[in-house]
């Protein structure tokens, strides 16, 4: 076994936690050779029920859990962390503009931002996936001057899986067949899913479905799956977010698969003609802990209008968060 290392989640008495934390401290993130200790942030009414959450925990008795921190202080939770997942967030309550729902948030990943620039691990990897998760990414990147940039990214993970998935049952393959899906852009319904790359069984996927189906049906039902499971379940997604937050970390953390890519919320660098600066899903590879961009890829007039459809609206969205920026 290794030495520990600390993983932080915060909302981890919410139903993403719920589905979470078990497989964190099961190994299912780092590795069954990697003990973790838990740093769980929670606000002060939902304690009792995080405390419930620590005692099953404890009662799984995993080999890789090597201690839990249950804290409604984001200064012990963030203490010395390697690994942060930021699932805590403000939703959209009912006739809540955008733009308070942005505040709302403000006020939360700040404050969270300043904590990890202040107690965590100079190298600390986040995924945000609080909604709308690349804003609350670039506010808490934008509070934590003393971090690398780079350290903050937003989880569209989700959406590349459920890619993956749509297109395997298209296709009548499995999910592993599939190869070089991106996510670009925002985690909302501007995203836009990417095929143009992809391959089904080293084949070209656009080759294997027709294009009506890709514009229509594809794209919007990758696009809209979030608000279709909510119709279905009577509660957002939560074990399949879990799920993505576990492969984007594992990823992070121990690489991508040769000849594949997965796509991250990351800082753009201004590659792809992105403004520079904002959280942009993009297609990378991981090695040794670091992510870089894809770079190379050609891009037609389809995939320009709609990267920077979506570019447009987190330009937006950054520009009513703004003020909230550490000076
Ligand atoms: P829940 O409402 O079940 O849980 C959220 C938890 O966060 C609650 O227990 C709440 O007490 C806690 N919380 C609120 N403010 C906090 C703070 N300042 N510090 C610490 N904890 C705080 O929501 P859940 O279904 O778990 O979803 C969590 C977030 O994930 C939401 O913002 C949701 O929109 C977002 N999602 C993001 C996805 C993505 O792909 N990026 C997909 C799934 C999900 O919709």
């Amino acid at each position: 076994m290794k030495a520990p290392v600390r993983v932080a989640v915060t909302g981890a008495a919410g139903q993403i936690g719920y589905a979470l934390l078990f497989r964190i401290a099961a190994g299912d993130m780092l590795g069954k050779d990697q003990p973790v200790i838990l740093h769980l942030l929670e606000i002060t009414p939902a304690l009792p029920a995080l405390q419930g959450v620590v005692m099953e925990l404890n009662d799984c008795a995993f080999p890789t859990l090597a201690g839990v921190v249950a804290t409604d202080d984001v200064n012990v939770a963030f203490k010395d962390v390697d690994y942060a997942l930021l699932v805590g967030a403000r939703p959209r309550g009912p006739g809540m503009e955008r733009k308070d729902l942005l505040e709302a948030n403000g006020a939360i990943f700040g404050p969270q931002g300043k904590a990890l620039n202040d107690h965590a691990k100079r190298d600390v990897k986040v995924l945000v996936v609080g909604n709308p998760a690349n804003t609350n990414a670039l506010i808490a990147q934008q509070n934590a001057p003393d971090l690398d940039p780079k350290c903050f990214t937003a989880m569209v993970r989700l959406d590349h899986n459920r890619a993956l998935s749509q297109l395997a049952e298209k296709t009548g393959k499995h999910t592993t067949q599939i190869k070089k899906v991106t996510i670009w852009g925002n985690h909302s319904s501007t995203q836009y899913p990417d095929l143009h790359h992809a391959t089904v069984d080293g084949k070209p996927a656009l080759n294997l479905v027709d294009q009506a189906w890709y514009e229509n049906d594809f794209i919007p039902t990758v696009q809209q799956r979030g608000a279709a499971i909510i119709k279905a379940r009577g509660a957002s997604s939560a074990a399949s977010a879990a799920s993505a937050a576990i492969d984007h970390m594992r990823t992070w953390a121990l690489g991508t698969e040769e000849g594949d890519w997965v796509s991250m919320g990351i800082p753009s660098d201004g590659s792809y003609g992105i403004a520079p600066g904002v959280i942009y899903g993009y297609p990378v590879t991981v090695k040794d802990g670091k992510y870089a961009i894809v770079q190379g890829l050609e891009i037609g007039d389809f995939s320009r209008a709609r990267m920077d459809a979506t570019d447009k609206e987190l330009r937006e969205e950054r520009g009513g968060v703004e003020h909230l920026f550490a000076k």
